[in-house]
């Protein structure tokens, strides 16, 4: 009997034991008690209880948050105090706390959302002073201080003094209202909306603590294909009912408008931005959000652009349309964020170059709440491109910039693509607009051209999947966006460093090593993908996997063939004066680093020249050889990065050490199909041998071209 009851016994705790196992849920806001003994004993003598004056939602927030950070990572009962004690945490605004209004503090050195965190005598006591000028400056400032403890960081003289450099940091979902995701590889959307606004998912709740955690201030909860259902008042209803939740964290919320609404919804014969029932039915159903979300953000409006309707349906312009809807928006301090990915099929120019030419001329004619946002590239969210010539080239509009999480062109769920060197390259780019050191951040925070509505969106990689992002590792691409949103000088290195240990583990050779797998990532994925400027040739439609041959898609400028254009002498597209002249777009010195082909950087040179097969490259080798050799460095370092993930085996929860080793295989095994594909079918032009030394084709061109993927995620489903 006994032994029976023993061996339940073991059973029972083996079963909680697994039903602990890290499962990614808690992303980078775990709080598990310190391991490091001496750190653990500092930290305990440093904090002892926390003193927060006053009472509202956000201030509930910031209690609990802290309350149960500090008592899960001390392994202490935190409490609330009374009045300043020694060591005291003290947090707070001038106008919620009497002890932070007495400190003389620099809070004018601090923008709206910043904050500062301090080593401070208070009445004869030492003390933590966490203190901003609103409650969500503090709020932020306390994840930040949660951060330090989480990454082990010393707190003894604290000097922090933060504000974000920029205003709008978005989130934007491409999330469907029948709760499939575009371009989403990790389940189906967070948003119950059949269950709204009844029952209140707590992932609404944890995704508003995640994104307060990083300083993310709004959310486009729609897609921007987007559906009117959403703007009947049964769905306002269940928008505001979100919007409710996630108020006290600070996050406002935006949607993405349809054009046609007023004709969908209204009844109404035109959605014509001139005509004035249309004005007025536009302003009646801004009118109506509000009374549902009294801090509604605004709109985000995909126009003329891939099938959805716009301005340019009744022969007005894009300014025409977003000012008609800022109009709307204006009395409410609603601001339209425009979206200037626009093509045309029928426009005969590179299509790099018709985002600028429909956008440049308007310069100056939007109205004050209306912000133009652009991809971070000319294309569309490529392993590379160049920064996109719109910044740069518009000064009296501001413009914001759109950074895609998702992987829709990166590797998709299976591939791990640490994806802040791809936002930092762009954001450093020197676009000269306004001399030497205009660099994209300082564009979209507004310093080049003084805007101060500024603002930054990353399409969003998030899902229902119990660890939100799918790859455990995707998760680190919404936090480095947030981070980078917050303060874009950040460096790469430091964002992977600081998610590592908040994420896994502060054991050094375990963040070291992992790191190493990260920062290398994208560069990696390129190489396997495309090398040396190489673009757009993924699978028709759904993108996944390599297609360089495709040739039959419905539009001319959505087919592989029109962006590498092999051919029998070389490949690349030739975008200086001898080509589509793309590059009379930028800056003179910009265009002076790319026009010349034996100057150009080489990661750029099929971006921007057809380059002959037999060209020397400065490897000495020829085009040929060195594309190929960059095909099959980029597999070595994927079979590299699984060898280092398999060396801290036992350093993390080994589910999760599973997971990404399977998924690292996955990666491998697309990464070799990469590399064949693309060489075979490159090969049929150039004619040139691979050497005999390296791993040969396991198949032929045929069966790669044979291959198909009906049920590709994040492609499906109507919205
Ligand atoms: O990259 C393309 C995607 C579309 C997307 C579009 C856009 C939301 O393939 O799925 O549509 O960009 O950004 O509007």
């Amino acid at each position: 009997m006994k032994k029976k009851l023993c061996l339940l016994l073991v059973l029972f705790s083996l079963s909680i034991y697994h039903l602990k196992a890290e499962d990614g849920y808690r992303l980078w806001l775990r709080y598990d008690k310190i391991s490091d003994r001496a750190l653990l004993a500092t930290y305990k003598t440093q904090i002892s209880g926390l003193l927060i004056e006053g009472k509202s939602p956000t201030l509930g927030v910031i209690k609990d948050e802290l309350v149960n950070g500090i008592s899960g990572l001390l392994d202490i009962k935190f409490n609330l105090l009374g009045s300043t004690q020694e060591h005291s945490l003290i947090v707070g605004t001038p106008v919620t706390s009497k002890a932070i209004a007495a400190l003389s503090l620099p809070l004018d050195k601090i923008s709206t959302d910043g904050f500062l965190i301090t080593t401070q005598k208070v009445a004869g006591k030492n003390c933590i002073v966490i203190a901003a000028n609103t409650e969500t400056g503090i709020l932020y400032g306390s994840f930040h201080f949660l951060q330090l403890l989480q990454t082990h960081k010393s707190i003894s003289q604290l000097n922090i003094i933060s504000s974000p450099k920029i205003q709008y940091r978005l989130l934007d979902h491409w999330d469907n209202m029948n709760r499939t995701v575009e371009r989403g590889y990790a389940g189906f959307s967070i948003w119950k909306w059949h269950l709204l606004p009844g029952y209140i998912d707590q992932r609404y709740k944890d995704y508003a603590r995640a994104n307060a955690s990083i300083g993310i201030n709004g959310t486009v909860v729609n897609n921007v294909n987007a559906n009117v259902q959403l703007f009947t008042k049964d769905y306002l209803i269940k928008v505001a009912a979100l919007a409710d939740v996630f108020r006290p964290y600070g996050i406002k919320v935006f949607l993405s408008a349809k054009f046609s609404a007023p004709i969908e919804l209204g009844k109404l014969k035109t959605a014509d931005p001139f005509d004035e029932t249309v004005k007025d039915w536009w302003k009646k159903k801004v009118d109506e959000i509000y009374t549902y979300i009294p801090d509604f953000g605004g709109f985000l409006v995909k126009a003329n652009s891939e099938g959805q309707p716009g301005p340019q349906n009744y022969k007005r312009t894009h300014a025409d349309g977003a000012n008609m809807l800022a109009d709307a928006l204006a009395p409410h301090n609603g601001i339209v964020m425009w979206r200037a990915f626009v093509y045309s099929n029928e426009t005969p120019t590179d299509r790099t170059k018709q985002a600028y030419d429909e956008f440049k001329p308007f310069d100056g004619t939007f109205k004050s709440n209306v912000i133009v946002q652009v991809k971070n590239g000319p294309l569309d969210f490529q392993p590379r491109e160049p920064f996109h010539p719109l910044f740069g080239a518009i000064h009296k509009t501001p413009v914001m910039m759109e950074f895609q999480l998702t992987q829709e062109y990166l590797g998709q769920g299976t591939q791990l693509v640490y994806e802040a060197p791809l936002m930092k390259e762009v954001l450093d780019a020197d676009t000269y607009a306004n001399g030497k050191g205009t660099t994209v951040a300082n564009i979209i925070d507004g310093t080049a051209d003084h805007h101060s509505l500024t603002g930054i969106a990353g399409v969003s990689n998030i899902g229902d999947e119990r660890n939100w992002c799918g790859h455990p590792f995707a998760q680190s691409n919404w936090y480095a966006f947030g981070k980078l949103a917050w303060d874009h000088t950040e460096s790469s290195d430091e964002m992977a460093d600081d998610w590592i240990r908040m994420t896994f583990s502060n054991d050094p050779s375990f963040v070291s090593t992992t790191k190493k797998i990260m920062l290398g990532s994208r560069e990696t994925m390129v190489h396997y993908m495309t090398p040396l400027g190489l673009h757009h040739i993924m699978g028709d439609g759904h993108h996944y996997g390599p297609s360089p041959w495709s040739d039959r898609l419905g539009r001319a400028d959505w087919n592989p063939v029109y962006y590498h254009r092999a051919d029998s002498i070389g490949i690349g597209f030739e975008r200086t004066t001898k080509g589509s002249n793309a590059l009379e777009q930028y800056s003179p010195e910009v265009r002076k680093i790319y026009e010349d082909v034996a100057t150009c950087p080489e990661e750029y040179l099929l971006w921007f020249h057809h380059v002959p097969w037999n060209y020397t490259m400065r490897s000495g080798k020829t085009l040929w050889d060195d594309l190929s050799a960059k095909y099959y460095s980029g597999v070595n370092d994927v079979r590299s990065m699984q060898q280092t993930w398999n060396s801290i085996k036992g350093k993390i929860d080994n589910e999760q050490f599973e997971h990404v080793k399977m998924l690292l295989a996955v990666q491998e095994k697309e990464a070799v199909w990469w590399r064949n594909a693309c060489l075979l079918y490159f090969q049929t032009f150039s004619k040139m041998p691979l050497p005999k030394s390296v791993e040969q084709p396991d198949h032929n061109l045929d069966y790669y071209k044979s291959l198909r993927f009906q049920f590709a995620p994040g492609n499906g489903g109507n919205n």
